[in-house]
């Protein structure tokens, strides 16, 4: 259903997605961990950065496209996993992957995601999948397998979910999802992210990540880093990459801002691994100040979701060209031709 205006930007997004979905889905999908200090602070961290922008740097018609694990994307931006994206569409993941190809964007499918891998791999778009490792090996080596299989060219292990934080908005409102609504990956439907928890090994270690990298024939990037040091285990234990990241403010509550994060992080990696950074992306000049301070890319979970809510395949897309448009604005009106060009030297925390 279209939106009677169309949103200009993704606060405005979200509000429309607000007024759509049902008040138990979208507390699902807007809430975080406890006092939702972090879910908060993640925005308010962008803002209480500035752009220093150089001018007269002849910028021209910059370029948005960027390389990620050897993949051109034409935007630095690509969409986060995030489970159960039928319960915002009936369309779901396969929607949201037409959205990320059309846009010249990868898409991460989320282990708990409600569409299969081969039909997300149909789009055509470029695709990373997300692992949860259960606790089961035999479901782990068969999800990788299929992932592969399907063409999916990076597996992106969530290393912050242990168990999963607990959302006071999903205890007040009972969120449930519906029988209809199916995981493939456990091969049944009206699963709660609670119960699909629990079917999730609490015990990983970097020697299980290690293990990933050394077997599963796909580049691994862990997702969830917010210190030097873990940055550093992560180089150590055979990552490609790895993306600084709370979960949008979902599990731990009280750490940091991931742009708050991502200085420390980059300093440890010194380019010897890809970084990647999410949480909190809702303007294009949010993305820029990631890219200045160290990030290839960024992952954007919640402001594509808010796009497929309102408007299925066609609002996701909008959100990634709003995303995309505003990029390519703040680049031009900092002064850099390229996305490569940005350094720390284009940010200052506000005074
Ligand atoms: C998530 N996220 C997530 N991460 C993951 O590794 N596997 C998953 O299944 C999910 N599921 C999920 C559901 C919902 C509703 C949200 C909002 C998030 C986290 C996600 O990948 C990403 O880290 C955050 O969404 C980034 O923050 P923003 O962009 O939403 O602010
Ligand atoms: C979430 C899990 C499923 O954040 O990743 O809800």
């Amino acid at each position: 259903m279209l939106a009677p205006v169309e949103p200009a930007n993704v606060f405005e997004y979200e509000a429309a997605a607000a007024e759509l979905l049902d008040p138990a889905a979208y507390g699902y999908f807007a809430g975080g961990a406890g006092d939702e200090l972090t879910l908060r602070d993640n925005v308010e961290a962008f803002r209480r950065l500035q752009l220093r922008p150089r001018v007269l740097a002849g910028v021209g018609d910059p370029s948005t496209a960027v390389t990620v694990l050897g993949a051109e994307l034409a935007l630095p931006v690509l969409v986060a996993p995030v489970a159960y994206q039928r319960v915002a569409h009936p369309d779901g993941e396969v929607a949201m992957a037409r959205a990320a190809a059309t846009a010249g964007t990868a898409i991460c499918l989320s282990t708990l995601a409600t569409s299969t891998p081969e039909d997300v791999a149909a789009t055509g778009a470029t695709r990373w999948f997300q692992l949860y490792v259960f606790r089961d090996p035999g479901l782990n080596a068969e999800l990788v397998a299929r992932a592969r299989d399907a063409g999916f060219t990076a597996l992106v292990v969530t290393v912050d979910t242990p168990v999963l934080g607990r959302r006071e908005r999903d205890v007040r409102s009972g969120f449930t999802v519906a029988q209809h609504i199916e995981i493939p990956a456990l091969g049944r439907g009206g699963i709660t992210p609670a119960q699909a928890l629990e079917l999730i090994s609490p015990s990983l270690t970097w020697r299980d990540l290690e293990e990933f990298a050394a077997t599963a024939g796909l580049p691994v990037i862990a997702k969830g880093v917010l210190t030097a040091e873990d940055a550093l285990l992560a180089v150590e234990h055979g990552a490609a990459g790895l993306v600084v990241s709370n979960h949008g403010g979902r599990q731990l509550d009280g750490v940091s801002a991931t742009i708050d994060a991502l200085p420390e992080v980059a300093d440890a990696v010194a380019g010897r691994i890809e970084v990647l950074l999410d949480g909190g992306i809702r303007r294009g000049a949010d993305v820029v100040k990631a890219l200045a301070l160290g990030a290839r890319a960024v992952l954007a979970g919640r402001a594509p979701l808010w796009g497929l809510a309102v408007d299925g395949e066609d609002g996701a897309r909008r959100v990634l060209e709003l995303l995309r448009a505003e990029v390519q604005m703040a680049l031009q009106l900092t002064g850099v031709r390229t996305p490569d060009g940005l350094t720390p030297a284009h940010v200052q925390r506000r005074r």
